[in-house]
C-alpha cells in the first residue's frame, strides 16, 4: 500500500506557470534520466469533494459560511474588558474521508472534517467549546495553551471526565499565550484518538503586535493516514487531501509577505519536516515571540510541534514546497506555489 501513488507510469507534467492545474499526461519518453525526474506525484483524480484542502487554508472560525449557517458553531460577544467571548459548537463524528484519490479512510473527526475547524482568537479572548459526542467511542478536546487542569480534556482529574458516546460537556479557558498551537483528542489510546483525525489549528494572535504584517495567511496542518491499520502511515500530506497543493498549486504573488500558520500532527512518526524551494522563511517557533528564531529553507517537527512561517518569494515561478522527510514527499506531503 505505501507504494500505491509511485507504481505507476502515469507522468507529472507542468504545464506553464499561466495555468492553475497540472494535468496528468502520460508521456512516451524513454530515456532513463527524463523517466526519473518526472515520475513522481499524484496519479488518478479524487472521487469525491468532500473537503476543499485549499479552502481550508484560509478558513479560522467557520469564516467560509454564510452567516446563518455560520452562527450554528460560532458565536462572537464582546465583552466589558474589551475582549471577546468566542464560542464554538463542536460535534465529534465519525465519517469517511478521501485521503488520496480513490483511497478512503474511516475517520474520526470534529464535525465532519480532518483536520477539524481552526480556531482562531486574541490574547486574551475566551473560548467556550460546546463539545458534544455523537459518536461511538469516547472522546475529549484537549487544548495546547494555558487552562486550568479541569479543562485540560485529558481526564487527569474527577472533574475533566472524558465524553462517553451522546455525552456533552464545556471547555472553557482565556486564549493565551499568543502562538500557533493545536487541539486534539486525549481520548485512549492517545495515538489512535489523534490519528483517525481528532485534530485541528488554534491561533492566538498576540493582542499588541509587532511583526511584519502579512498580506496571506495561510493555515497548514501536517498529517498522515495508516490506511491498513498496521501502526504506519500510507499516506501523507498538507491538510488531509495527498498532492492537494501539488493537483492546484497555492497562488501568492511575489513581495507580498505570505505568513503560514504551521502545525505537526503526524502520528507513528517521530519527525516532519517543512522545506521550501528557491525561497528562504523567518521562523517563529510556536508562534509565542514577535522576532523570528531562524532564517532558513528547512525545518524540523516534531509530533505537535508548530511554528509561524512568514515567507517573501523573491520572483515569480513555480517553486515546490514538501517534506524533507522525502518518502513523506513521494507519498502526498508535496505541493507547490504558483508565484506571480
Ligand atoms: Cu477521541
Amino acid at each position: 500500500m505505501r507504494k500505491l501513488i509511485l507504481a505507476t507510469l502515469a507522468l507529472v507534467v507542468l504545464t506553464g506557470c499561466g495555468q492553475n492545474e497540472i494535468t496528468l499526461q502520460t508521456d512516451s519518453k524513454s530515456d532513463p534520466q527524463d523517466l526519473a525526474q518526472f515520475a513522481i506525484g499524484p496519479s488518478g483524480e479524487y472521487e469525491t469533494d468532500d473537503f476543499d484542502a485549499h479552502e481550508f487554508l484560509t478558513t479560522w472560525n467557520f469564516n467560509n459560511l454564510a452567516q446563518e449557517e455560520r452562527s450554528k458553531f460560532y458565536k462572537e460577544t464582546p465583552l466589558d474588558d474589551g475582549t471577546l467571548l468566542r464560542e464554538y459548537w463542536f460535534n465529534a463524528v465519525e465519517t469517511t474521508i478521501e485521503v488520496a484519490p480513490g483511497v478512503f479512510y474511516p475517520a474520526w473527526s470534529y464535525n465532519g472534517q480532518v483536520p477539524g475547524p481552526t480556531i482562531r482568537a486574541t490574547e486574551g479572548d475566551t473560548i467556550r467549546i460546546h463539545f458534544l459526542n455523537t459518536s461511538s467511542k469516547p472522546h475529549t478536546v484537549h487544548f495546547h495553551g494555558f487552562h486550568a487542569a479541569s479543562m485540560d480534556g485529558s481526564g487527569s482529574v474527577p472533574e475533566d471526565e472524558i465524553m462517553l458516546p451522546g455525552e456533552s460537556r464545556i471547555y472553557e479557558a482565556k486564549a493565551e499565550p499568543f502562538g500557533t498551537h493545536v487541539y486534539h483528542c486525549h481520548s485512549y489510546p492517545v495515538s489512535t484518538h489523534i490519528s483517525r483525525g481528532l485534530y485541528g489549528a488554534y491561533i492566538v494572535d498576540p493582542k499588541i503586535d509587532t511583526r511584519p504584517k502579512a498580506d496571506k495567511e495561510l493555515v497548514m496542518v501536517l498529517n498522515g493516514f495508516d490506511t491498513d491499520f498496521d501502526g504506519e502511515n500510507d499516506f501523507y500530506a498538507v491538510n488531509t487531501k495527498a498532492f492537494a497543493y501539488q493537483y492546484k498549486p497555492i497562488k501568492v504573488k511575489a513581495g507580498e509577505l505570505v505568513r503560514i500558520h504551521l502545525s505537526n500532527m503526524l502520528e507513528f512518526d517521530l519527525i516532519n519536516s517543512f522545506h521550501l524551494h528557491a525561497n528562504f522563511f523567518d521562523e517563529y517557533p510556536t508562534g509565542t515571540k514577535l522576532t523570528p528564531a531562524n532564517f532558513t529553507d528547512t525545518m524540523i517537527m516534531g509530533q505537535a510541534e508548530r511554528s509561524i512561517l512568514d515567507i517573501r518569494f523573491k520572483e515569480p515561478g513555480m517553486f515546490m514546497f514538501h517534506s524533507h522527510a522525502t518518502e513523506f514527499a513521494e507519498l502526498g506531503w508535496m505541493g507547490m506555489f504558483m508565484v506571480e
